[in-house]
Formats: C-alpha cells, structure tokens, sequence
C-alpha cells in the first residue's frame, strides 16, 4: 500500500465549471483517486476554489457583490456541483484561507531571503478612466503572437501564450472598454526566475514519468527563455504583500500577490485546512523530511495550465530551497470543444455542470468524459455523439447485460444464485479472456490511458454479452438445467465483478449493479484472482429499476435547442 497525493487544477471562483474543466482535470483525477482507493492505496484528493486575481474581481463586479460574499457564495456552488457529480475531493478548500495567506508571505519571504526576488520599478497600464492600474485580465487586446482577438492580458486563450498585459497589441480596459491608457510606473516584486531556469530545467529532466504532453510543454517554455516574472499586482484582493514584521510594507502598501504566485501554493495550504479540520498531519504529506519522500505525488489539469506547475510553482518551490514535495506525475489535458467552438465560462457558451446534471445522471456524464475525454487530442462534445456512446455503451451492452441476467434469474431461477452443473470450457475460456480484459483496463489505469482504460472496461462487458449468447441459459433450461444454472450463476458473477471495474468511473451505478448480486465490494479486483463462481450460493437476487436510460433522439433536439448546439 502506498499514499498517493492527488490535486486537480484549482477551478477559478468565477461560476460554475463547464464540462471542459470537469473533463480536463477534476474528473480523471477523481476516477484515478477511485482507482487507488479501489486498490486500497492510502490517497489523498485534494482541491480548492481559486480564489485571488483579476477573474475574481470582475466575476463580483458583474455580479454586483463584494468579492468577499461572491467568493463565499460560489464556493459553495462549486462545492455542491463537485459533490453532486461524486467527486471525492479529501478535502475542498479555499485559496483565501488563513493558511494559504501564511504559506504564500512565507515563500515570499524565504524566496527574497535567498535572492530569488527583487523589488523593481515597472510600467504597468493605468486606465485614466476607470482611475487605477489593470493588471492581468483587466486588459484586453490582440495577442501579439497568433492575432486573436480579445485576448487577456495574462495569457492568450486561442495560442496559450503567457502575455503581460503591455504586450497587447490595441489594449483597452475590460472593465470599461476605455482605450484611454497610459503606461505608468509602479513598484513591484518579481521572482528572478532566470536565476532558477538552470536548476528548473534539471529538476524537469529528472522527472522521466511525466506525460509527453506536460513535458512537451514544459521544455517549450524552457527553450523559449523564462523572464522574471512579477509576482505582486495592484488589486484589493488577494494575498497581502507584507513586511518582515508581518505589517505593510514600505513603496508595497496596498499590494497583494498575482494569483498565479499563491494558487498552486494553495494545494499545500489546503492540505494544512483538512489536516486542521480532521485532526490530521499534512506536513507527512508535503515535506520530504518529514515523510513525503514516500508520497507519489500526480497532478491533473488542462493544458494551459501546465506551464505555471511545470515552471512557474517549481520556481517558488525550489527556490525556497526547502524540503518541499514536487510532483511525479503530471498528467495534462487538451481542450473539450463545443461543437468545434470553446466552450467559455464568461461568455456562458456550452453546458456546464450544474445543468448537466438536469440532463443526465452524473454517471452518465462521467463515462462519457472519461472514455470519450479530449486526452491525446482536443475532442469535440456534441449531443449526437453523447447519445451514441450513452445508448450504446452504457444501456446496450453494461445495462442490459445486468438486467438481463437477473430479470431471467428472478422469473426462472426463484431470484436466487443456483447451485449444480459444473463450469466447462466455454467458462474456462470466458474467465481467460476476462482476467485479461481486467489486467489490460489495470495497465491503463495505472498509465493514466483513460480513453483506453474505459476501451478495456467495455471490451469486458462485451465479452460478457458474448458469453451469455453463447452459454444460452434460456435455451438450455429447456434440456439441461444444471447447464443453465451454470450459465445464470457465471453471469451473475459477471454482474459483480462488472460493478467493481465500473466503480473507479461510475461510482452509483457500480453500488447499484452490485447490489442486484447482493454484493457490496467495489474494490478493485485482481486479475489473477478472479473467480467466476464466488457468489455464495441461494444469494438473494433482484433486478435494478432503469440503471441506463436511453436517449431519444426528442431529447436530443430539445438539448441542442435548449443549450445552442451546431
Ligand atoms: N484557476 C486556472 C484554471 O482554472 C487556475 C488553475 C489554478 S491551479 C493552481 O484554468
Ligand atoms: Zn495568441
């Protein structure tokens, strides 16, 4: 057994995520975290609302809040949309905790002390009009490396280049549109991370787990050359910059740190908000002198967020030249598209989670994104595709398998797990195939493959439809009852093993299927071990109501009307 530390990307304060960010960061980690506690792995799943910066303070100036009771309220909205889709988080915290404020002024702190950031006069964009500076998403304009439009002025959402906010090409103001800025002078910390880049690139060389896709990234940020990055910003919000006595901090009043610098440091902190909640250690988790060195530590998220863990967060890490753990794995994702287009939170395009839920089940939901998620490549979401792989997968071959088996149970069988006959040949080749079809789904858990985990998973159910058409138990109880019994008690075993490797995915519905066999162990099952004749004899069966609706094509027309589709 092994403890496994899980965080996924910390989704912003401003609304509720869209099926893009659930596909591409909670949710695999959610199922992989499922996956190792199936396994019986010591994990902890953390994640937190982000809570600082530029999208908070525009998201409560739109919604006509104080920050503080907008962040207090969404929270909660996200908490309960991360609960409602069974994600399970260890702990959900917050970024504007009292811990993260302290752990962010302490790697300041120690990350001046070892000369790692500098004060500097900069010239940052002042708009006359709104009376202040605009730091990060308060400027918009033309992304000077691709040509979008309408790119922010922290990162350009269409070629994922980091900007700062002067780069823009024809800037203007997001909170008032005005093009009346200036470039005036204001004082700010940076992290020297041209100073670190030598001990960054080493640190990344020496991670040969990572995923192609991060280490892509990671080398591409490298090899363009890191800046000194300023790491304070001229916001209400946020972190407060302080001074060794811990008060204001003289040319720096007012400041607060850049969202980016204490977001990552928040996975830490909130570790210390469960730890201080549940009684807990976090630091056996988070300090390799202290226990962490025998932590696995995996990191989920979308691809333009790599390059903050893979360069930037290691820079406040490594820099602070304490034990802190770093990440072992890192497994990135591409975008979800919405019919080709993006999905936006601010503009309120695609489907987001809450309403999902209206729509479908979450399970449903979650094995969708999962098996069908845009891992090695962006992936398109559409309603067609989504009905498809629903009916298909889920009703035809898994929910029909079950209900098949137990319905004919229940009506030939008196409902229970029967006795008599022996397994023959065709069981000896049926248990064969499913110990590899178990080894296969395992290899690509444990990959992080989860398109092709969920491909291994399915090909197991189907195998198991294979086998019931072969084995024919409704046809043999016509000549052979004992050869049937043979038949409905492996099918029913199926039943519970097909529960158990649905579970890390579909965490209701595998209890659901497992207790029409009357079972209740969702642990992982190893494949070597896999027995088709496990369930106690004269067990109690009984069918599920619907465990997958199917999806008509109506709906899909009334979905496609109601959230805009092609
Ligand atoms: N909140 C960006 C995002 O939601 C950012 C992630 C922070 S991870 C420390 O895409
Ligand atoms: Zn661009």
């Amino acid at each position: 057994m092994s403890r496994i530390l899980i965080t996924s990307a910390l989704p912003y304060i401003n609304g509720v995520k869209h099926l893009g960010n659930l596909a591409g960061s909670m949710l695999p980690a959610d199922v992989w975290a499922r996956f190792k506690r199936a396994q019986g792995h010591d994990v902890l799943y953390i994640c937190a609302t982000d809570e600082h910066g530029t999208p908070a303070e525009l998201a409560a100036a739109a919604a006509g809040q104080d920050v503080k009771t907008y962040c207090d309220e969404q929270h909660e909205v996200q908490r309960r949309a991360g609960a409602d889709f069974n994600l399970s988080y260890d702990w959900f915290g917050r970024s504007s905790s009292p811990q993260n404020r302290r752990l962010t002024q302490h790697f300041a702190r120690v990350l001046e002390d070892n000369g790692f950031i500098e004060e500097r006069v900069d010239r940052m964009i002042y708009s006359v009009d709104d009376g202040r500076f605009l730091p990060d998403r308060y400027v918009e304009g033309t992304c000077p490396h691709c040509g979008h439009v309408g790119a922010r002025g922290d990162q350009c959402d269409s070629c994922g280049r980091l900007l700062d906010p002067t780069d823009l090409i024809e800037p203007y103001s997001a909170v008032s549109g005005s093009r009346n800025l200036e470039v005036r002078d204001t004082r700010h910390l940076y992290l020297l991370q041209t100073k670190l880049a030598d001990d960054i690139r080493a640190w990344v060389d020496s991670k040969a787990d990572w995923q192609p896709l991060a280490k892509a990234i990671a080398n591409k940020h490298l090899d363009e050359g890191l800046i000194d990055r300023g790491i304070t910003r001229d916001l209400k919000w946020g972190v407060p910059v302080v001074g060794p006595d811990g008060g204001p901090r003289p040319g720096l009043e007012g400041k607060v740190f850049y969202v980016w610098f204490d977001a990552p440091i928040e996975y830490i902190a909130a570790t210390e908000e469960w730890a201080e909640a549940t009684g807990a250690s976090w630091r056996d988790w988070w300090r390799t002198d202290e226990g962490a060195d025998q932590v696995r530590y995996v990191q989920f998220m979308g691809k333009d967020n790599v390059a903050f863990h893979t360069v930037s967060f290691p820079a406040t890490i490594i820099g602070s030249g304490e034990p802190w753990k770093t990440v072992d794995q890192l497994k990135a994702f591409n975008w979800l598209n919405w019919y080709g287009g993006k999905f936006s939170t601010s503009q309120k395009r695609g489907v987001f989670m809450d309403q999902a839920l209206e729509v479908a089940p979450a399970d449903v939901w979650r094995w969708h994104l999962t098996a069908y998620g845009p891992e090695h490549s962006d992936a398109a979401f559409t309603w067609e595709q989504f009905q498809s792989t629903t009916n298909k997968d889920l009703a035809d071959v898994l929910g029909n398998f079950v209900n098949r088996i137990v319905k004919f149970t229940e009506s030939k069988f008196d409902g229970v797990v029967p006795e008599g006959g022996e397994p023959g040949p065709l069981e000896a080749a049926l248990q064969a195939d499913i110990r590899a079809g178990i080894a296969e789904a395992k290899a690509q858990f444990e990959a992080m493959e989860f398109r092709k985990a969920c491909q291994a998973l399915r090909a197991v159910w189907v195998r198991g439809n294979e086998y019931l058409q072969e084995a024919a138990p409704w046809t043999a109880l016509k000549t052979d009852r004992e050869a049937a019994a043979v038949g409905v008690r492996t099918g029913l075993n199926l039943v519970a093993l097909f529960a158990r490797l649905a579970a890390p995915v579909m965490p209701e519905t595998a209890a659901r299927i497992a207790a029409t066999v009357g079972a209740e162990d969702l642990s992982w099952p190893e494949a070597g071990a896999v027995s088709l004749d496990a369930l106690p004899k004269g067990q109690t069966v009984s069918a599920p109501s619907v465990l997958f609706a199917k999806i008509e094509d109506a709906q899909v027309a009334e979905w496609a009307e109601r959230f805009g589709g092609a």
